[in-house]
């Protein structure tokens, strides 16, 4: 049941979402005994990651102001180190530009260009920057988008999709805080169903966020497109592995689509946001999985799910949820998993 235009001026745009309680995170649970040989290895891939990437430069300013505990700054910083200097970056207006990447006080926040495409057109500028570097024999230049759920979804698609169908040859990554964060947290075409967001309040008439979210890794899946990839920056490695996959890829668009926990618009503790990330993926609602050339693969097997309650409790934007509804999301998660599995099979 969603509110309807003209009901809204009777509704409550608080910060906060009515009813939720502050709910924390329980770290331990995770590290049982039986956990700890799984936890071992994890950690000891995720040292190795770190030990690589931070051979070379970071190519973020240490000073940004993005919020405490982001996980997209984390995964453009990352994105940054791997892809190396030869790369051209854009980023359309959102929290990754508003922190002071694409500049700030006539300086940049990286060391490698970076400029600042429309909300709507981040794809089909990219495409004619790297059409216009091939044509000087140039194929060495990674040309790159770091681009919001509403920039990507939304204001962004049509350009998005006619790149990706026209075969352009760029990295599209699409960091997703399932809202429009930078702008007070209004609802995206990827926020997910009951989610509560500025423009999708909790109170009568309303449960939050009445559609479902487009399931955008999917979509660009069918675009049949060489490389689609999800990824969330609580597994580095994974991520780290697949970026570098895209960036071999020479003959159409790479697209990765990135969980992005975000501490702000969600509501949970700054110092969560790594945990939440797991859990997200630990429930099976975030599974990791990529589509190369056409063949779906996971990349990560969980191996026992979750309950996506763990998830829902973890965070403000769920706590007015009943238990029908979360029953009612763990049947869809079941269901979407059972579907990549499918798909995994062919
Ligand atoms: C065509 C257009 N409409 C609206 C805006 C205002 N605007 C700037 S940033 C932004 C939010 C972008 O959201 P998203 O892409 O999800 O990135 P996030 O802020 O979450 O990082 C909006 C709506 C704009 N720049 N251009
Ligand atoms: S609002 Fe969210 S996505 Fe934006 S900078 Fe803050 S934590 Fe990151």
């Amino acid at each position: 049941m969603g509110v309807k235009d003209g009901e809204r001026d009777n509704v409550n745009f608080s910060t906060i979402p009515k009813g939720a309680k502050p709910t924390l995170v329980k770290d331990d649970s995770f590290f049982t005994k039986k956990r700890f040989g799984f936890i071992f290895n994890e950690e000891k891939q995720i040292k190795e990651a770190y030990k690589e990437i931070t051979k070379v430069e970071d190519m973020l300013s240490p000073g940004n102001s993005a919020c405490l505990g982001c996980h997209a700054e984390l995964a453009l910083r990352t994105t940054l180190r791997i892809l190396g200097p030869n790369t051209i970056l854009a980023i359309p207006p959102g929290c990754m530009g508003g922190i002071g990447v694409v500049g700030f006080q006539g300086g940049a926040g990286t060391k490698i260009p970076v400029f600042f495409p429309l909300l709507d057109n981040t794809a089909a500028m990219l495409a004619g920057i790297k059409r216009a570097y091939r044509r000087q024999g140039r194929d060495d230049i990674n040309v790159v988008a770091f681009a919001g759920d509403g920039g990507t979804a939304d204001a962004g698609f049509q350009s998005l999709s006619g790149a990706a169908e026209r075969g352009e040859n760029i990295i599209y990554i699409c960091y997703d805080n399932e809202a429009y964060m930078n702008t007070g947290v209004q609802r995206s075409g990827t926020t997910p169903k009951w989610s509560w967001t500025q423009t999708t309040p909790i109170g009568d008439g309303s449960r939050g966020k009445s559609q479902k979210g487009k399931d955008m890794p999917m979509i660009m899946a069918q675009h049949g497109i060489p490389y689609v990839a999800t990824a969330n920056p609580s597994f580095l490695p994974d991520y780290i592995e697949k970026l570098k996959k895209a960036m071999q890829v020479k003959n159409g668009m790479s697209y990765i689509h990135l969980y992005s926990g975000c501490p702000t618009g969600w509501k949970f503790p700054t110092e969560k946001t790594i945990e939440v990330g797991k859990i997200a993926v630990e429930t099976n609602l975030y599974p990791l999985w990529e589509c190369e050339n056409g063949k779906f693969k996971l990349t990560h097997k969980v191996w026992k799910r979750r309950p996506i309650s763990d998830y829902t409790q973890s965070m403000q934007k769920y706590a007015h949820l009943s238990p029908e509804e979360i029953s009612e999301l763990q049947g869809i998660v079941d269901s979407n998993y059972k579907r990549l599995e499918k798909l995994c099979k062919l």
